[in-house]
Parts: structure tokens; C-alpha cells; sequence
């Protein structure tokens, strides 16, 4: 294929001082986020899930293949069809497909098989990882890092929905295959995540959690 025209690049004009307090900012407003299950049935409007995945579809990806379809569900009946699924399979892993070491590390966490915020959430989006391109006449495409850049879409497709205010779980009802079928979508595409949203009950809650300071996430080789 032959090169893309370049453009300049669309640098924020920020100066040193000023990259110190947007990086807190951020820090703050990101270290707010928390995976929710205790979610208000509260209506959010389709364009704000419409600019979460404007947002999410900026990630980089390999070769800017954009491998992802993200599927947005606001209608009853299929949350329902997706909780009575999701449930059935988790019913199954935590009932013995899920490892002792497994349901251990979960004990904190306080979770079950039991995933009523399916049908209380106005939007479940169900991200797709397309495995390979299917062009409109059937043919392949050859997609190269899907895991990366569907991983990299999620991470900020939860930060665009934390920036409106709104929350969401990274579900992944195991296995998932079942969306698929559900959602009619096609055999290149496997689900990745699924992603129930909605604003936060009011009496919402969290596990006390601490997160890993710096010099545990990290090492510098910074003479
Ligand atoms: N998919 C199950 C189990 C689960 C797994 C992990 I790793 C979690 O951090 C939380 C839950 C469920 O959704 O309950």
C-alpha cells in the first residue's frame, strides 16, 4: 500500500508548570475510578456512549487496523438474555470450573455467580475483538496485535466513561463465547470485555482497596 499524506501533528500547547498540575489532576480523577457493582437505573443518554467509544476508538492499534466492535445494548429484553446466560456460566465457574486458588484471590472482592446489575444498568457495551478483517466481498484481512490494542481501547474507553461521571465493571462472564450468538455478530469476532454502565447507586460501595505504590509497580535504571 502506498504512504499516507502526513499532517502536523496536533501537539496541546502545555507548558512544564502546567504538565505538573494536569498530571494531577488526572492522577486524581483516575485514582477516583472504581469497579462498581451497585449500579442506578438512572437513564444515561446514547450520545454519551456514543463519545465513550469515539474516545475508546482513538487507542492506538497494530498496523491502525482498529480491531475492536464495541456493541451497545440498551434494550430489556436482551439484558435479560445476557444476564440469564452470563449467570448460567457463572453458576458453572464459581459451582467448580474456577480453581480454590482462584476463588481465593476473589474472596475479597465479595463476588458470585449472581450478576443482577446486567438488567439494573441502562447500557451494557460489549466489546469484540476482531480477530482478522472480513471485507465487504468475504475476504481476510490480516489484523496484527489484536490483544494490545483491544486492551489499550478498553483502558480508555473506561476512562472516557469515568471522565462523564459515569461507572462501569470490567466483566468477563466465563466463557463468553455465548455473546456471540446472542449479538449476532460475526465468526471473526470474539468477545473481549463487556462492559455494564450506568451512574452509581446512591448508597453505592467498594471494597477498601490499596493500590500498589510506585516503587512496587516499577524500576528505573535513572542514574
Ligand atoms: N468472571 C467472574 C469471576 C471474576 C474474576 C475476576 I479475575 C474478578 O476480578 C472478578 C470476578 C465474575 O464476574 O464474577
Amino acid at each position: 500500500m502506498s504512504k499516507l499524506p502526513q499532517v502536523p501533528y496536533r501537539a496541546l500547547p502545555i507548558d512544564p508548570a502546567e504538565s505538573s498540575s494536569r498530571a494531577d489532576a488526572l492522577f486524581d480523577e483516575l485514582d477516583a475510578r472504581r469497579s462498581l457493582r451497585d449500579f442506578s437505573d438512572r437513564p444515561v443518554p446514547r450520545e454519551l456512549i456514543e463519545r465513550a467509544i469515539l474516545t475508546a476508538s482513538t487507542a492506538p492499534s497494530g498496523a491502525h487496523m482498529q480491531p475492536w466492535t464495541f456493541v451497545a445494548v440498551s434494550s430489556a429484553d436482551m439484558k435479560r438474555k445476557i444476564r440469564v446466560a452470563a449467570e448460567a456460566e457463572e453458576k458453572e465457574s464459581y459451582g467448580g470450573r474456577m480453581s480454590d486458588e482462584w476463588i481465593e484471590a476473589l474472596a475479597p472482592l465479595d463476588t458470585t455467580w449472581e450478576k443482577p446489575f446486567l438488567e439494573t444498568v441502562p447500557w451494557i457495551v460489549v466489546l469484540f475483538a476482531q480477530r482478522y478483517g472480513l471485507e465487504a466481498d468475504g475476504s481476510k484481512r490480516k489484523h496484527y496485535y489484536v490483544q494490545e490494542s483491544c486492551g489499550i481501547a478498553a483502558g480508555m474507553f473506561i476512562t472516557a466513561l469515568h471522565h462523564m461521571g459515569l461507572a462501569t465493571l470490567t466483566h468477563t462472564p466465563s466463557p463468553m463465547r455465548f455473546l456471540t450468538g446472542l449479538l449476532g455478530r460475526p465468526q471473526n469476532e470474539a468477545p473481549y470485555i463487556l462492559f455494564p454502565i450506568g451512574y452509581p447507586a446512591e448508597d453505592a460501595t467498594v471494597p477498601d482497596l490499596e493500590r500498589k505504590p510506585l516503587e512496587d509497580v516499577s524500576v528505573w535504571f535513572d542514574p
